[in-house]
């Protein structure tokens, strides 16, 4: 990636890149220029068909992201409050419908913004210092790049509305408990973990990722007949992908199979 940001960090390491926020003075809130960058960063990865998976980051032990900047909004009018919320909703729904997987690694606090943005991402590492919370209540403010939406699908409406309507954190062990995260790791082993992942899920079929990514997503929000409709439309078409017939024959010949994205 030729791009250079000024409040991220873009590794790409073979299939894998690691995008990390990088606002460690703010505790990686998310300002306009931060969104619009992460934006930028993640439309140009899932154009390049080289990046298999994408590791998603905040610089520093202490945050992934601590939410959306409150010093930076705080002085928006409504319209400019709406262009806030629509600029981070863009980018979590660029993010869960990228196709190429996003794994959080979430180092620390995930808070407001910070959580909406983990949750958008298609798996979540927490580190066991990390801490998630939907604290807007407390700001007199409700989420407002889809925390309402993405959290009740992913723990249930009773307990994201408990979240919601306290504020308060939980760690990454009830994250855990509760389906918020796929895994929790201690802190200095996060990072390592979301690229082992990454690195796993690269060396599949990334034809079968994308199709899979797009079954559950946008099937999710179907009824079930039109979206088991939908998974048979994608399974015809990852059928005719030459990766099902290089993992079928490699299944049969006992052989480790060697995909080629197409
Ligand atoms: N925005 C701006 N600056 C922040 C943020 C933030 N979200 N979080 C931390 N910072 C800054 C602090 O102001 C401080 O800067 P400075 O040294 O210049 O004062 C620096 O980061 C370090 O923070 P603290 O000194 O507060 O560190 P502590 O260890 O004492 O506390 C906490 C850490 C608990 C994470 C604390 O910083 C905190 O509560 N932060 C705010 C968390 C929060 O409320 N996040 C939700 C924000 S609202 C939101 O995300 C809504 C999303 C949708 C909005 C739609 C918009 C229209």
């Amino acid at each position: 990636m030729t791009e250079s940001f000024a409040h991220l960090l873009v590794d790409v390491d073979g299939p894998v890149a690691v995008v990390t926020v990088h606002r460690p003075a703010a505790l990686n809130a998310l300002h306009a220029a931060t969104i619009a960058e992460l934006q930028m960063a993640f439309e140009a990865l899932g154009a390049n068909p080289s990046i298999r998976a994408i590791v998603l980051t905040g610089s520093g032990p202490k945050a992934f992201v601590a939410g959306a900047d409150i010093k930076e909004m705080s002085v928006l009018d409504p319209l400019g409050m709406d262009a806030y919320a629509r600029a981070g909703q863009r980018l979590c729904a660029t993010i869960e419908t990228l196709g190429t997987p996003v794994i959080a690694a979430v180092n620390g606090f995930a808070l407001g913004g910070g959580n909406e943005l983990a949750m958008a991402c298609t798996l979540r590492i927490a580190a066991d210092t990390a801490r998630f919370g939907q604290p807007e209540i407390k700001l007199g403010l409700m989420p407002g790049f889809g925390g309402t939406q993405r959290l009740a699908r992913l723990v249930g409406q009773g307990r994201a509305l408990h979240m919601l309507l306290t504020g308060e954190p939980i760690d990454a062990q009830e994250a855990w408990r509760i389906g918020l995260v796929n895994r929790v790791v201690p802190a200095a082993e996060v990072l390592a973990a979301a690229r082992a992942t990454a690195a796993a899920i690269a060396a599949l079929a990334p034809v079968a990722a994308r199709l899979i990514i797009e079954a559950v997503v946008r099937g999710g929000g179907m009824p079930l007949a039109d979206a088991v409709r939908l998974e048979s439309a994608l399974f015809g078409l990852v059928a005719s992908t030459d990766d099902m017939r290089e993992g079928t024959r490699a299944f049969v010949e006992k052989r480790p199979a060697e995909f080629k994205g197409h």
